[in-house]
């Protein structure tokens, strides 16, 4: 008899047609799947991202048994649990007597280098589940001085032909991003997206979670995430029906108490594998053919995930192991403890904690926005800031979370990702959220110490790089107001922003 391969499925390949799963033989192979301590403890994970994992994979074991697979699942909690990927394919192998793996591509240089050295035969495979594949995204990006998503859309628009009128676009433009920047009119609320409650074998997962991972950042309870494909179907139709409608409109727009506003809280599923981004897509298309949702919405929403996600992803890989690393601006400065729930008088920080905190999720502009530019103009070391993400987010795995963090948001890759760093005054989040009314801080108030930390820090920021940014068309505009403020303003500006950093050095909440 031939031996069995092992056919290895990671916690985010919960697909039924994963590429290792449509090349191994039912009759032949087994099927491995692993809750690993290396996995939940290489950053220290959001509880509710391990049990969603946990609960969703074992309910993905049990699917692929009912379909005829022989699976070898290990618990979290098995005492002959080996703690890691690499341990447990060694540990199957010899218990199966298999001497080669099927596996599909991960997410992540270090599983990818961990599976690549591994004593085991592992044949890697594509991950199929994404639009462009790799050779196809090289073939995009050679030669090209920068690479910018907006081109790498309107290919990827024409491959899937959505929102396609024959070979234009349709509604005659490829992006309706300016319709899509209002700011929140007062008592502005979105519909909550929908909740599941915990059975069974998730109940077992949230006891197993909170045993373990109680000194994990984040709040357990309430657990109401979908663990399974039709749960997951369930909170996309809800998100077509009450949310996309107005999705564009508010895309950027942040509301104290609001914590998802009209955004599909689908990554975590998507990522996961539970849901399949062009199904996501086409149904959103729908919708506009049906009338039942508007053009700046749809198009919006259908360029964050052809687009941006299958952009990153192509930088992700494009760019090697060793990206996550990198440091363009030479920042050093430690994490400040308000990421981790620490005090604040900042409300705008407060609020995109806050919901960090309780749902391992903060929407794209509180990321880029508050977070993330916050620690841009502080100047905190890039590493710290992508670890802190890659923890705390449930739909966070490294290739989707570092470009954006790395990239976008802290700009550490010197450009790759974007052709300006993203950074803001308190203007900006006054703009488009209500947080600057209930602020400790003044927003207007420029300097002294009620002065908005962002308002101190942005003209720092500025300053300390002039020599990276003072030539961007795009900053030009930044550096002419800085420089024709008075030099006596300039350097109050300045020294109370010294002085608020080192604040932040001292562990001190601001
Ligand atoms: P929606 O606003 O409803 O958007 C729809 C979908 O578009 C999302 O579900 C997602 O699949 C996709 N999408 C939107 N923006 C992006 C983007 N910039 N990159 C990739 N996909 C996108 N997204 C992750 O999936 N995982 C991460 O770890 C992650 N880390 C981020 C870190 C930073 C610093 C920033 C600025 C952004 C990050 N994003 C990440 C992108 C984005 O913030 C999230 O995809 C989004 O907030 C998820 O919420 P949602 O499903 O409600 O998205
Ligand atoms: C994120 C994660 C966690 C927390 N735990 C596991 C696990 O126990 N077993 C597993 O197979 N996968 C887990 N994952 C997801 C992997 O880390 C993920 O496959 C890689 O980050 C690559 O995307
Ligand atoms: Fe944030 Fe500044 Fe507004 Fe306060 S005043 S909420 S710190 S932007």
């Amino acid at each position: 008899m031939v031996s069995p391969r092992l056919v290895l499925v990671l916690g985010d390949q919960l697909t039924p047609t994963m590429a290792a799963l449509k090349a191994a033989d039912m009759a032949r192979d087994v099927v491995v799947m692993a809750e690993v301590a290396a996995e939940t403890d290489y950053v220290p994970h959001h509880p509710k991202k391990i049990a969603f994992l946990f609960a969703a994979m074992r309910k993905f074991a049990a699917r692929l048994q009912a379909d005829g697979w022989r699976v070898a699942y290990t618990r979290l909690d098995d005492p002959d649990n080996a703690g890691s990927i690499g341990g447990e394919l060694l540990r199957r192998a010899a218990e199966f007597g298999a001497t080669e793996v099927l596996a599909t591509e991960p997410g992540e240089w270090r599983l990818i280098e961990a599976l690549r050295d591994h004593p085991l035969t592992v044949r890697m495979l594509e991950d199929d589940r994404f639009l462009c594949t790799h050779s196809e995204f090289e073939a995009w990006a050679e030669g090209r001085k920068a690479l910018r998503m907006e081109f790498f859309y309107r290919e990827m628009r024409r491959k899937t032909g959505l929102l396609m009128d024959g070979d234009q676009p349709e509604g005659g433009q490829w992006n309706f991003d300016h319709d899509n920047r209002k700011g929140p009119p007062k008592g502005l609320s979105g519909p909550v997206p929908p909740r599941f409650d915990p059975d069974a074998v998730t109940e077992e997962v949230l006891r197993l979670v909170e045993t373990r991972f109680d000194s994990h950042f984040g709040d357990l309870r309430p657990f109401w995430f979908a663990t399974e494909p039709a749960q997951a179907e369930q909170a996309l139709d809800h998100f077509i029906a009450y949310a996309l409608p107005r999705f564009g409109d508010y895309q950027d727009a942040m509301v104290t108490g609001q914590d998802f506003l009209f955004h599909s809280v689908l990554s975590v599923y998507i990522n996961a594998g539970l849901l399949d981004p062009l199904e996501v897509c086409r149904r959103a298309e729908a919708a506009y053919h049906a009338g039942r949702a508007p053009l700046n919405a749809v198009e919006g929403f259908i360029r964050q995930i052809i687009g941006w996600r299958e952009f990153v992803r192509g930088v992700y890989f494009r760019e090697g192991p060793g990206y996550a690393q990198r440091n363009a601006l030479d920042h050093s400065r430690r994490l400040p403890p308000v990421y981790w729930g620490g005090e604040t008088r900042m409300r705008c920080m407060k609020e995109a904690v806050g919901v960090t905190r309780r749902e391992a999720y903060a929407h794209h502009i509180q990321r880029l926005m508050v977070t993330g530019n916050f620690a841009l103009l502080a100047g905190v070391d890039p590493g710290e800031v992508h670890e802190w993400y890659l923890a705390v987010y449930a739909d966070a795995y490294e290739w989707v979370e570092a470009p954006n963090t790395v990239g976008m948001s802290q700009f550490a890759d010197g450009g790759v990702v974007g052709s300006k760093p993203y950074v803001s005054s308190g203007n900006y989040i006054s703009k488009m959220s209500d947080y600057c009314k209930t602020c400790a801080y003044g927003v207007k108030v420029k300097t002294g110490p009620d002065a908005c930390p962002f308002n101190l820090l942005y003209w720092h920021f500025l300053g300390r790089h002039r020599d990276s940014f003072a030539q961007n068309p795009r900053m030009a505009q930044m550096y002419r107001t800085w420089d024709r403020m008075e030099p006596s303003r300039q350097s109050e500006i300045l020294s109370d922003a010294d002085a608020l950093l080192s604040r932040l050095d001292a562990g001190e909440p601001v």
